[in-house]
């Protein structure tokens, strides 16, 4: 329960909190305070950690009287909340965009100025929340800034993982993963709540037994439990004075110590006992796109899904409210198969301790629900065994496949006499070992069911869940991802921001299509001078920072090329390695002069998962090229190859805004979306890509001009797929790419060793499943494009600025409105 025991009598109790003064004395005062109070320091006294904390502190006393005034507002008017169920948020740094959120940017400043501190000091010192992977993570950090900008009650749920994703190191040019350490110097945006922890229960066995009433009920009872302990974090509105939040969940043991064991004298025991609760908060899954059937994964999915829902219940709720009507307060929106197990979860619940019977409880929870699937590799569809599920949750599988039993009625009532329909649509597949299609049972328990971008959904309905789509139709549509333009333009890019706003207003940080006015600008001589001068200005901040941070020297004047994202076979950094190992070879073999190429940076980020053997070794073999281009006297000024380690969202900041030109260049129909493909294009880099993910609706909206289109279409794809794809006969045929594949065979980038890059380009020449070899020669073409272009700077300026005007489309603002209207069904608050 909350509140006072009593009604409280002093004036302030009920009074709302003050906010601190906007001005720079209130801010000094405040963060002075912060500093003796929280960090017990004086000034002359404290580290840079302790100024960073006391400035986090002070600047979440800025936001504290929104938060409490948001949640206020919220449960007073009773509004309907997006639960946003995601096993990963990769938020970034927080301190930036709160300063952004609250305005207090150049308040700050001077402040901390007067203090002889400098402000970008202090924000390099925050270690970023690294809780994602890639794009889906990040998508959802962008989703939640969006709903609070829009002024929408929602609460993220996730795991507060005690290490986020592993910072990548290079030790002789191989990836070597060290643990993240994100919580070790201070975690300033959480608050803990232990008081208001959740027990969640796992394994045992389920018993039937008849109540007094007569009725016959199921009861779970479980082996073993845990607590979660929620952690609550501010999710600030763009100067709208909304504060949403998201909880995450951070597992810990029931009790510390087993005092019985304790006592015994086993300690080792005890302790065990701790120790395996806590693992489940451990640690972040390190795989992107591809699932990881591991229990404990299983175990995380379940623990923080099982709080999400119990706390919302108890804690959003009034105490007398009938769940008959849940529907109307939230609708949970399942961020791809993760928190699926939320499906069953909620049946339980209503019928296990709500005593509903099945159809009261199926309603509910069949409108409670909606899912976003992000991939269309088969590999990434989990499914989990049912011996695993029933050991885990054995009431759960129970529910689940009842659901499936009334699903399957359906179909065959749909469809009379099909049972091979049946059998293909059933949620248990039989092999290669008896499982749950975790992505069908969240198809036939959500309302809608969407892709993440045109081509992708229509993939999705076509190929991955045909069945599904002819049965439902209507179930299905598309909301293309977006990203939030306040962390990608407005604070990653702030000279490009002033020079928009400057131009048409400062109105398109929140309403991006307001960019489409600076179209007339791509004609305006003044205006692409001073853009120029930003992407400029935005390199030498990037050399600056490389040169510091991995000790990298990046030349000036050079076309930027830069192909950040995890490293994954379909996404074919191998093909961008084949283009510069093809550069290279044409170069020092004199089939080439160096003076006729332009002048070039590659730049790579990249993280593989630590058990993709073949991404690793192609990180070796970039990082061997890498050596070899950068040391060629001949290529001295003329192509560079920069790999810095550790690509992340703070990373991520500092490279997109000096960006010439994107590689999205995945094989068609792989990519589901990409979201960096959008980042790239708002901070006016042009794109080369194939008609793939979101690539498609980017090239539309810029025209074809300004995109540098190449490679085989999906159809085109499965065509080839369909005929017999042989990679070896594009080695036959095509010198170039014979050249460039023998000189890595040769040994020339391994120190003569010829078998070190064996699992690379043996894998290309006799399997190559993403077609590299096939799309190679229409790459090397539209490159040849892009340096005829680049040559034409005026041409290309034109072009990079019609790509930020055109491109206002992306915001995740859009994403969110387009969820609103056609999934979730619910308005901002006014
Ligand atoms: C991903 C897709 O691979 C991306 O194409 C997509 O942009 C992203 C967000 O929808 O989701 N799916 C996934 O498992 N990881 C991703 O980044």
């Amino acid at each position: 329960s909350f509140g006072p025991a009593s009604t409280p009598t002093h004036p302030l109790a009920t009074a709302p909190v003050g906010m601190p003064s906007h001005s720079v004395d209130g801010f000094v005062r405040e963060f002075l305070h912060e500093l003796n109070t929280n960090q017990g320091v004086t000034l002359s006294r404290s580290s840079v950690n302790d100024q960073y904390l006391a400035l986090a502190s002070t600047v979440k006393n800025y936001l504290m009287a929104r938060w409490l005034e948001t949640g206020r507002k919220t449960r007073e008017a009773k509004a309907k909340t997006i639960g946003y169920l995601s096993a990963e948020y990769l938020l970034g740094r927080q301190l930036g965009n709160a300063l952004l959120a609250t305005d207090l940017n150049e308040v700050a400043s001077k402040g901390l100025e007067l203090c002889g501190l400098d402000l970008a000091t202090l924000r390099a010192q925050e270690v970023e929340p690294g809780l994602g992977n890639g794009g889906l993570g990040r998508l959802a950090a962008c989703f939640i800034d969006s709903l609070a900008t829009m002024d929408v009650p929602c609460i993220g749920y996730g795991i507060r993982y005690e290490y986020g994703i592993f910072r990548q190191t290079f030790v002789d040019g191989r990836q070597v993963e060290q643990p993240d350490t994100w919580l070790a110097l201070g975690s300033p945006w959480e608050f803990p709540h232990p008081e208001a922890s959740v027990q969640v229960n796992f394994g045992g066995h389920t018993e039937k037994a008849t109540g007094a009433d007569g009725k016959e009920r199921t009861r779970w009872v479980p082996a073993w439990n845990v607590l979660g302990v929620p952690y609550n974090y501010m999710v600030p509105g763009y100067l709208n004075g909304r504060v949403n939040t998201l909880r995450l969940w951070s597992a810990q043991a029931t009790k510390a110590f087993d005092l019985q064991i304790f006592n015994s004298g086993d300690y080792a025991q005890a302790v065990r006992a701790q120790t395996f609760a806590e693992n489940i908060s451990k640690v972040l899954y390190p795989e992107d796109s591809t699932p990881q059937g591991k229990e404990l994964r299983l175990q995380q999915q379940y623990f923080f899904v099982a709080c999400s829902l119990r706390d919302f219940i108890d804690n959003e709720l009034e105490e007398d409210f009938d769940l008959h009507n849940l529907p109307e307060r939230i609708t949970y929106q399942l961020n791809d198969t993760h928190p699926v197990i939320a499906v069953p979860e909620l049946m339980r619940l209503l019928i296990d301790e709500h005593d509903f019977a099945w159809d009261e409880a199926w309603e509910v929870t069949r409108h409670c629900f909606n899912y976003t699937c992000h991939t269309l590799l088969p590999e990434a569809l989990e499914v989990w065994p049912t011996e695993l599920l029933g050991r885990l949750l054995p009431r759960h599988l129970e529910i689940i496949y009842q659901i499936n039993e009334e699903f399957l009625d359906d179909v065959r009532e749909a469809f009379p006499g099909d049972e091979i329909r049946a059998r293909r649509m059933s949620m248990i597949a039989e092999h290669p070992e008896r499982g749950v299609r975790m992505a069908y049972l969240a198809t036939v328990a959500a309302s809608k069911v969407n892709g993440v971008a045109e081509l992708h959904s229509q993939l999705l309905r076509d190929k991955v869940l045909p069945d599904f789509s002819e049965l439902w139709p209507d179930k299905f549509t598309n909301v293309t991802n977006g990203v939030t333009p306040r962390r990608f333009v407005k604070l990653a890019n702030p000279r490009l921001s002033d020079l928009i706003s400057d131009a048409i207003g400062s109105g398109w940080v929140t309403d991006l299509e307001r960019l489409k006015e600076l179209e007339p600008y791509a004609d305006d001589p003044e205006f692409k001078e001073k853009f120029r001068e930003v992407k400029a200005a935005n390199k030498t901040r990037l050399t600056t920072l490389l040169k510091a941070r991995d000790g990298i020297e990046l030349p000036d004047g050079h076309l930027l090329d830069v192909m950040v994202k995890r490293l994954h076979e379909y996404k074919r950094q191998s093909l961008k390695l084949l283009h510069i190992v093809s550069l290279y070879e044409q170069v020092t073999s004199g089939k080439l002069s160096a003076s006729d190429l332009t002048p070039r940076t590659v730049v790579f980020g990249a993280k593989a998962a630590p058990g993709y053997k073949i991404a690793k070794d192609t990180i070796y073999l970039i990082n061997k090229v890498a050596a070899k281009v950068n040391a060629a006297p001949e290529l001295e000024g003329r192509l560079k190859v920069a790999f810095p380690a550790n690509y992340n969202v703070t990373l991520a900041e500092e490279l997109i805004p000096a960006a010439d030109l994107s590689e999205q260049i995945s094989l068609a129909g792989m990519e589901a979306s990409g979201t960096g493909n959008m980042k790239l294009a708002l901070n006016g880099a042009l794109t080369i890509g194939t008609d793939d993910g979101a690539n498609v609706e980017i090239r539309r909206l810029v025209g074809d001009k300004h995109f540098f289109l190449f490679g085989m279409n999906e159809p085109q794809v499965a065509e080839l797929s369909a005929k017999g794809y042989d990679p070896g006969s594009y080695y036959q045929s095509n010198e170039q790419l014979r050249s460039a594949l023998d000189l890595i065979l040769s040994g020339h980038f391994s120190d003569g060793d010829q078998h070190q890059f064996d699992s690379v380009v043996f894998n290309l020449l006799n399997e190559d499943r993403f077609m590299a070899l096939a799309d190679f020669q229409s790459y090397i073409d539209a490159q040849a494009k892009v340096e005829e272009r680049y040559a034409d700077q005026e041409a290309w300026t034109r072009s990079a600025i019609l790509n930020v005007a055109r491109t206002g489309y992306f915001s995740s603002d859009r994403a969110m409105r387009d969820y609103l209207q056609r999934i979730w069904h619910t308005t901002p608050m006014i």
